[in-house]
C-alpha cells in the first residue's frame, strides 16, 4: 500500500486569491513557499510519496488542490469549483489523477469544492455552502453510489467549507466546531477550543495528524500530531487539508 499526496506549488499570484470570511492582508510569497515546503516534508515524513501537479502561476488559488477533486478508492470525481476564478485549475489535476483512477466529472450547473466533501468510510458528507450547491451533491451521489457510498448533504453556516468546520481525526472521531455545523452525533466529537474557531481542519494521514501550530489550545486535545506553521496560507483562507489530495494505491 502506497499513499500518494498530490500537491501544487504556491503561485506568485496568490495575493489575488479568493477571500470570503477573512480580511485581505499581504501574503509573503517566500514565507508561504517555505511553509508549503514544510507541509510537503511532513507528508513525506508520514510515508506519503509527494507528487506535484505543475505550477499554475496565473491561478491564485491553485495551491489549494483539495478543491479540485474528490478521490475514493474506486474513482476520482473532478469538481467544478464554486468560484469561477478557480474552474481552470482542474484540468491539470485530472491529467495526473487519470494515472491512478477512473475519472468522473461534475458538470454545470452543479458546483462543488473538494473542501466541502468529507469521506468517512462509505459515508460521504457534503456541505452545501457558497461554493457547493445541491446539484453538486446530487451529481457526486450519482458518481459514487455505484461503489456503495452514501452521500449526505448538510448546510454549512459561517465557514467557507464543510472541512473548515469538521474533519476526521480517528476511525470514529471527528474534530468539530459546532457553531458552524450540526450533526455528526454518530461519531465521537472533539470540540475545538472556543477561542480557536478555525481549528477544526486537521489532515489525517494513517494514525497521525498534520495540524497547524496556530491552534495550541485545540492541539492540546489531539494525539499524534505533526505540527506545521500554516499561518501564511491561512491568510488565503487555506487550511491543512486544502493543500493536498491524498490517495492510496496498491
Ligand atoms: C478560496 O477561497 O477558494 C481559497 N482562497 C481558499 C480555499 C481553501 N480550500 C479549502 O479549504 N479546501
Amino acid at each position: 500500500m502506497l499513499r500518494i499526496a498530490l500537491t501544487r506549488p504556491v503561485p506568485s499570484s496568490i495575493n489575488q486569491c479568493e477571500l470570503t470570511h477573512v480580511a485581505r492582508t499581504p501574503i509573503d510569497l517566500d514565507a508561504a513557499r517555505e511553509q508549503h515546503a514544510e507541509y510537503e516534508r511532513a507528508l513525506d515524513a508520514l510515508g506519503c510519496r509527494v507528487e506535484r501537479v505543475p505550477l499554475a502561476d496565473d491561478m491564485p488559488d491553485s495551491v489549494f488542490i483539495e478543491d479540485n477533486a474528490v478521490v475514493v478508492d474506486e474513482v476520482a470525481v473532478i469538481t467544478r469549483p464554486g468560484a469561477e476564478s478557480r474552474r481552470g485549475e482542474t484540468a491539470a489535476v485530472a491529467d495526473v489523477l487519470r494515472r491512478y483512477r477512473l475519472l468522473r466529472f461534475i458538470e454545470a450547473p452543479a458546483t462543488i469544492d473538494g473542501g466541502d466533501v468529507l469521506v468517512i468510510g462509505k459515508r460521504v458528507f457534503v456541505g452545501i455552502s457558497q461554493r457547493t450547491n445541491i446539484d453538486g451533491a446530487n451529481q457526486l451521489r450519482r458518481h459514487l453510489a455505484p461503489f456503495g457510498y452514501t452521500v449526505e448533504a448538510l448546510p454549512v453556516h459561517g465557514a467557507l467549507h464543510l472541512k473548515s468546520a469538521v474533519t476526521q481525526i480517528g476511525d470514529n472521531t471527528v474534530l468539530i466546531n459546532r457553531q458552524w455545523i450540526n450533526g455528526f452525533d454518530d461519531y465521537q466529537r472533539v470540540d475545538v477550543d472556543p477561542s480557536e474557531p478555525f481549528a477544526a481542519n486537521a489532515l489525517r494521514i494513517g494514525d497521525a495528524l498534520i495540524y497547524p501550530t496556530m491552534f495550541p489550545r485545540t492541539r492540546a486535545k489531539l494525539r499524534n500530531v505533526r505540527a506545521v506553521d500554516a499561518s501564511e496560507l491561512a491568510k488565503a483562507e487555506g487550511g491543512v487539508t486544502c493543500c493536498s489530495i491524498v490517495l492510496v494505491v496498491n
